[in-house]
């Protein structure tokens, strides 16, 4: 099948959906030039995972950490939302019960106009206090190298959930209820390999929904996708949801008013 077959058929599969749910990774951002994790180029080439994003670095080397993210959220808050994120923005106007899990800290889903989003490994915003708890916003705003609690003094951390630690509970138990109801799930720039978070693609799947893919290559939801189209997110994802909104105001689509 062409890729113009393939954006066909996902905007089929999508103009039929009442409930989809659109599940992110960091490809969505990739053309707004934040950097992925894995592969050629992506964070993990340049930085050791067991040096920047467990708590145990932290607790080593929490200088280390900050000095990582604090080069991060610069990068973050210069970027501009792509084409791929609003994209998703334009599915929750078009389906008043849409809902999107990402896996991103940069917060551009938001920035781009979505509102329902569930944020799955928090954010890079938001600091913590690692002794009161206290969480801020800190949007755009210069940290130091050992950032310090306003209320307490407290060393201050990412609002980022590393490796080892629990997703946000409330976050996880929205993002499974989605991922149970959803008559179709987007899943867009995601290598599928971090769980908790992957296994919601075999969730979905399991309770009936369709499974759409946009990724530059297979990965481990592409077995279980009704369509996966290969290439890049700013692209297709567009074309995707202009084909189902012209499906649906045209009554092509198959939903029930
Ligand atoms: C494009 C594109 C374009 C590019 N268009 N596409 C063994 C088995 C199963 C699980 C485990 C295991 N061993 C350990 C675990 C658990 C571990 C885990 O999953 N490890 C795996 C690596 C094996 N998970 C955890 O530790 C999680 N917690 C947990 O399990 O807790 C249990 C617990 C319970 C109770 C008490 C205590 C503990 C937490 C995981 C946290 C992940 N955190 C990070 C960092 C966040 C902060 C930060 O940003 O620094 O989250 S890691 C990183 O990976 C980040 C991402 O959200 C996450 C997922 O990555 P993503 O988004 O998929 O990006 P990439 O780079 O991998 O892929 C990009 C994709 O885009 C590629 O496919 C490209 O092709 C594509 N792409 N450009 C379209 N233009
Ligand atoms: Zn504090």
């Amino acid at each position: 099948m062409s890729t113009a077959d393939d954006i066909a058929k996902a905007a089929e599969l999508l103009a039929a959906a009442t409930r989809p749910v659109g599940f992110t990774g960091a490809g969505v951002s990739a053309e707004s030039g934040i950097p992925t994790f894995r592969g050629a180029g992506g964070l993990w080439e340049q930085f050791r995972i067991e040096d920047v994003a467990t708590p145990e670095a932290f607790e080593r080397n929490p200088r280390m950490v900050w000095e990582f993210y604090n080069l991060r959220r610069r990068a973050v808050f210069q970027a501009q939302p792509n084409a791929a994120h609003t994209a998703f923005a334009r599915l929750e106007e078009i389906f008043p019960a849409f809902v999107l899990i990402t896996q991103n800290v940069d917060r551009l889903h938001q920035r781009a106009g979505s509102r329902r989003v569930i944020e799955l490994h928090g954010n890079l915003c938001e600091t913590r206090c690692t002794n009161c708890g206290r969480v801020d916003d800190k949007s755009g705003v210069e940290l130091g190298d050992l950032p310090r609690c306003e209320a307490c003094g407290g060393l201050l951390r990412p609002a980022v959930v590393w490796f080892g630690e629990p997703l946000p509970p409330g976050a996880w138990a929205q993002a499974e209820e989605a991922a149970n109801r959803a008559d179709c799930m987007i899943v867009v720039g995601t290598s599928a390999q971090v769980y908790p978070a992957a296994g919601l693609v075999a969730m979905a799947k399991r309770h009936g929904a369709a499974i759409l893919e946009i990724n530059l290559e297979p990965t481990p939801v592409t077995p279980l996708a009704d369509v996966s189209i290969f290439g890049r997110a700013a692209e297709i994802l567009p074309a995707v949801v202009d084909r189902a909104e012209w499906m649906l105001q045209s009554g092509r689509g198959s939903r029930v008013p």
